[in-house]
């Protein structure tokens, strides 16, 4: 291929690109229209393999990591976005080349039908793998238009940009008269100018609609929620927090959020359908108000932790859980004998297993519908998702769509990625904060400078906190009543201030006596281990 035809179809892919992501991501925010760039980025996610994947997400929360540290929970997904935007433009330059190498070959004259034939050729394969991404929507006709439109359009404006920037095509014969090469290069200049400037326009405003559509949230209003109109269950402790220690009660925005989607499935509650088959007596399919009224409902404190949550890290929060326990579920189609399991089908295809010994023998293992007494948010699993106690999120599947029983255990998404089949929850204690801007003076000689932080060790609960400063010995931290058996624990050490530079580290020993691991291990395959420690300068 000549330089200049591969420079002018980059050229080209690079100008239209922007305005045409633009577009499409207006479309999304605005008309809940899928958005391409995601779709693609999410099937290539899962048929990639595992260990890439891994690699992948782990080299992107180092990057977060040192470029803004403790803020993982709250960049992940719009760094995965972003990376998903910046594919798809590198993605575009790459098929505007194509289309502009089969421009040379097919000549001028060809040029428009060619262009939009490639553009049904793009359209396809897009609708297609944005459907495998969208099984749970059932609007099959306003996406494929959408996708459709976009991209013959896109392409036939790529073709004909393509054709005045290449040297070849733009100039069909080129005269010998000597000033005619500058020429048409000043007229090739001024239409770069031209296409640029519409491109940055459209461009800047197509993204800002969208972003302004972005930040008008969803959310519930606080005052609808559950824990603005009831005091927490510990609220007569009169321990409290140091001060910096995060809150023990997650709000729901900032509840942090994992999980193999770019932008999570959209389900309506009209259609959706809790679908219960295999080894049952009566298959059914419950609605959401089924399951809501038809069943007693349980409400549990739950921290929940992602198994990628590194030793000190923001990928765990609290809140309350609303829902039924799946034991009620499963009596009511009635699991025959040979039953052993029950698969859980989510609508991303995301699935995990959970073993009837343990279903059965704990109603803490819930189908939650609510959070915070509102339902939950669609980030977070909207109709329906599981409470698996002392496991880690990766074996809790959100946007629940099926459950069916099995005789036999079967790999979940993550384990069949090589992840821990069991991941039940590390003990963990880390340090929030050393607050030095709550000094207290005690009556007799020394300062004391409160340190807290939280403990969780999953269902185990947590017996004891211990802080060491320096070398020096263990000290045990006092502990606030928790929101419940199953939260993390919110602990505190008053520290005897001494000048200078000072390393904390905190350690904690669960409810069965069992001490939390010192030895730093990855957090994969099992969740990490090892100690959180400090260093600050007083
Ligand atoms: N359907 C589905 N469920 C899922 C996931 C997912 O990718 N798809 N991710 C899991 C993981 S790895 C975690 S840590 C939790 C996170 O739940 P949250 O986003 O509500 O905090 O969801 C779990 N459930
Ligand atoms: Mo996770």
């Amino acid at each position: 291929m000549r330089r200049d035809t591969l420079t002018a179809g980059a050229l080209a892919g690079a100008l239209l690109g922007p305005p045409v992501l633009a577009i499409l991501y207006l479309g999304h925010l605005a008309a809940y229209l899928p958005f391409p760039p995601f779709d693609v980025f999410d099937w290539m996610t899962r048929i990639l393999p595992g260990g890439l994947v891994t690699f992948g997400i782990d080299s992107m929360v180092s990057v977060i990591e040192l470029l803004a540290p403790g803020q993982t929970a709250d960049l992940a997904k719009p760094a995965e976005q972003s990376l998903a935007i910046a594919a798809a433009f590198a993605g575009g330059i790459i098929w505007a080349i194509v289309v502009g190498a089969a421009l040379e070959r097919a000549g001028r004259d060809a040029r428009d039908r060619l262009s939009v034939l490639a553009g049904v050729v793009m359209a396809g394969m897009v609708i297609i793998i944005s459907r495998t991404q969208n099984e749970a929507y059932d609007a099959i006709l306003a996406p494929a238009l959408w996708i459709g439109t976009m991209s013959v359009v896109w392409t036939w404006a790529l073709g004909r940009v393509y054709t005045r920037l290449a040297p070849t095509l733009s100039v069909p014969s080129a005269p010998s008269v000597p000033h005619a090469a500058s020429a048409t290069q000043l007229d090739r200049r001024r239409f770069l100018i031209q296409v640029g400037g519409a491109s940055a326009a459209i461009t800047v405003v197509g993204a800002g609609l969208a972003l302004t559509r972005r930040s008008r949230s969803s959310l519930p209003a606080p005052g609808e929620r559950w824990s603005a109109m009831h005091p927490l269950p510990n609220a007569d402790d009169p321990f409290m927090p140091a001060r910096g220690t995060r809150p023990e009660f997650t709000p729901l925005e900032d509840h942090y959020r994992i999980d193999i989607n770019t932008s999570p499935p959209r389900i309506e509650e009209q259609s959706w359908r809790l679908s219960l088959g295999g080894l049952v007596q009566s298959p059914a399919q419950l609605t959401l108000s089924e399951l809501r009224e038809q069943f007693t409902p349980l409400h549990q404190f739950v921290t929940l932790a992602c198994i990628s949550n590194r030793i000190g890290g923001s990928l765990t929060s609290t809140t309350r859980w609303t829902g039924v326990p799946l034991r009620d579920v499963m009596a009511r189609a009635g699991l025959t004998d040979d039953a052993t399991h029950i698969v859980m089908r989510s609508a991303d295809d995301f699935h995990e297993t959970v073993a009837r010994e343990v279903f059965e023998a704990d109603e803490r293992v819930m189908l939650t519908y609510a959070w915070d007494g509102v339902p939950l948010l669609r980030e977070h699993g909207f109709p329906l998702r599981i409470y698996v106690p002392d496991r880690y999120g990766m074996k809790q599947p959100k946007w629940i769509v099926a459950l069916e029983a099995v005789d036999h255990w079967q790999p979940g998404y993550w384990v069949e990625r090589n992840w821990d089949r069991d991941a039940h929850m590390q003990a963990t204690s880390v340090i929030d904060t050393v607050a030095t801007d709550m000094m207290l003076s005690r009556a007799g000689s020394d300062t004391l400078v409160p340190i807290g932080g939280i403990a969780h060790a999953g269902a185990r609960g947590i017996s004891s906190v211990e802080v060491r400063v320096d070398d020096g010995p263990w000290i045990p931290a006092r502990l606030r009543t928790p929101l419940s058996a199953t939260t993390w624990v919110i602990w505190r050490y008053d520290w005897p201030f001494q000048e200078g530079k000072h390393t904390f580290t905190v350690r904690c020993v669960d409810g069965n006596g069992v001490a939390q691991i010192a030895e730093e291990h990855p957090v994969r395959p099992s969740g990490a281990t090892g100690l959180d420690s400090e260093e600050v300068t007083l």
